[in-house]
């Protein structure tokens, strides 16, 4: 634990980590149970194209989630941009500029304009009245995404959607095992997104879904994700190869088994962040819905720096010198990285929320790999800081004049 300013590893101390702590570091199931499925494939020698456990894990995801249909992919980026197509959605859709990338490149990757539009600042997804603005004759569809596992507003998205007709996909790659009005998501729109990056809470190693209630809708995936076969020698689609292969499943279908204890360490994660955090003047972790099942996967920082003393990137700075490898997601922003700053430069003008938030957000390691008392070292360094942050301040400001010991690789 560290109480003076001139411990921090910025200042010339030694880090409080030995290890880096990372925020996506990935949930392991049972490694026996793991191993015994990954051998029982070798033994039978299939490997991929729709084996038994791929077959076994949708199933499972579907009967969990309580939808119709599970496409499992080899990613939820490859599951977008299939879904996307699937939906028929062409020339423009609206999409939250606060995401992961992928959202927006799933778009412009097939030739569709991403239209970012802003976020509603109590929610961060989607401000649907500013939706409405943005439609064009262009417009064929809305992406939403369920960001750090908080639902967008589905309701009135769903109405706006049915006035003007377009189809709705929801990102959900951070809100699987989550409920949204006490449904799970996944029963969203015409269709939701799952992502089992190793990144997220439970993964598949790389790995993603598409779940619907259309059983139309599901075929075409089905077909579209394996090069458009409908049977052997007959392809009846142009597709692509976006298969979730059996490893892969034997993976989701170990972590599934564990998927109670994992969101169980996560909430746990959460309510220590929360509890060691009260009290830090301008310090605040972004609530779940206490109504709602959350896994728990996001513990995000909104750091204001009119209340800290110092910005959100002195504090990454801080805890990157000690080893704690805090991320910026989403940072700057979709709409201030290429293509889209060039394509779109204008875009920041009508996105005052998205431009805020993406100054203030500071996500920290959670998960099976985190303890208690690294969560407790971590909120410390984060006290210790904003209560003397003139002080902090003014060592902050020697040591730019001086050679820098440590800075973020950004
Ligand atoms: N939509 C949304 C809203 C998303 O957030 C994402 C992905 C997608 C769509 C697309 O899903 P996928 O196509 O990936 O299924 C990471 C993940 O790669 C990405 O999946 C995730 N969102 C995003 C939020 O985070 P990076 O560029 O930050 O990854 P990286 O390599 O910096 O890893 C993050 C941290 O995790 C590092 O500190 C290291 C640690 N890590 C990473 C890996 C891969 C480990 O400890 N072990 C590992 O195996 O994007």
């Amino acid at each position: 634990m560290k109480h003076t300013l001139s411990q921090l590893a910025l200042f010339g101390g030694a880090p409080a980590f030995a290890e880096p702590l990372h925020v996506g570091r990935p949930n392991i199931g049972d490694r026996a149970r793991l191993l015994e499925r990954i051998n029982h494939i070798l033994d039978e020698r299939w490997l991929t194209n729709a084996g038994p456990y791929v077959q076994e894990f949708e199933e499972r995801i579907a009967r969990m989630i309580g939808v119709k249909h599970c496409v499992a992919m080899c990613n939820a980026t490859v599951a977008l941009e299939i879904a996307i197509r699937a939906l028929g959605m062409t020339g423009e859709v609206v999409v939250p500029s606060m995401t992961f990338v992928a959202t927006a490149h799933a778009l412009q990757w097939q030739q569709i304009t991403p239209v970012f539009c802003d976020i509603d600042p109590d929610t961060l997804t989607l401000a649907p009245r500013r939706i409405e603005e943005l439609l064009t004759p262009r417009t064929t569809g809305i992406i939403g995404v369920h960001l750090w596992g908080r639902a967008c507003d589905t309701d009135a998205i769903q109405s706006l959607a049915r006035r003007h007709n377009l189809r709705v996909l929801y990102d959900a790659a951070h809100a699987f095992a989550s409920t949204h009005k006490g449904k799970m998501v996944g029963n969203f729109g015409d269709a939701e997104v799952f992502s089992f990056h190793a990144t997220k809470f439970f993964n598949t190693l790389e790995g993603g879904a598409v779940v619907t209630n259309d059983d139309e809708l599901a075929a075409k995936l089905r077909l579209m994700k394996n090069f458009g076969f409908a049977g052997y020698d007959n392809v009846v689609y142009v597709g692509t190869n976006g298969k979730m292969s059996e490893v892969s499943a034997a993976m989701g279908l170990t972590g599934l088994e564990s998927l109670d204890e994992f969101i169980a360490v996560n909430c746990a994660h959460y309510q220590q962040y929360n509890a060691e955090l009260a009290g830090v003047r301008g310090v605040r972790v972004l609530p779940y819905d206490a109504g709602e099942r959350a896994n728990y996967q996001y513990v995000v920082l909104d750091i204001d720096a009119a209340e800290t003393g110092v910005t959100r990137d002195q504090l990454l700075e801080m805890l990157w010198a000690e080893n704690v490898r805090a991320r910026r997601y989403f940072f700057p922003g979709v709409h201030r990285m290429e293509p889209y700053r060039s394509l779109y430069p204008m875009t920041h003008r009508r996105l005052p929320v998205t431009e805020n938030m993406v100054a203030r957000v500071l996500v920290l390691p959670t998960g099976t790999a985190v303890s208690g008392d690294d969560i407790r070292a971590i909120c410390q360094l984060l006290r210790l800081v904003t209560e003397q942050h003139t002080e902090f301040a003014r060592t902050w400001n020697e040591r730019q004049r001086a050679p820098a010991l440590f800075s973020v690789p950004v």
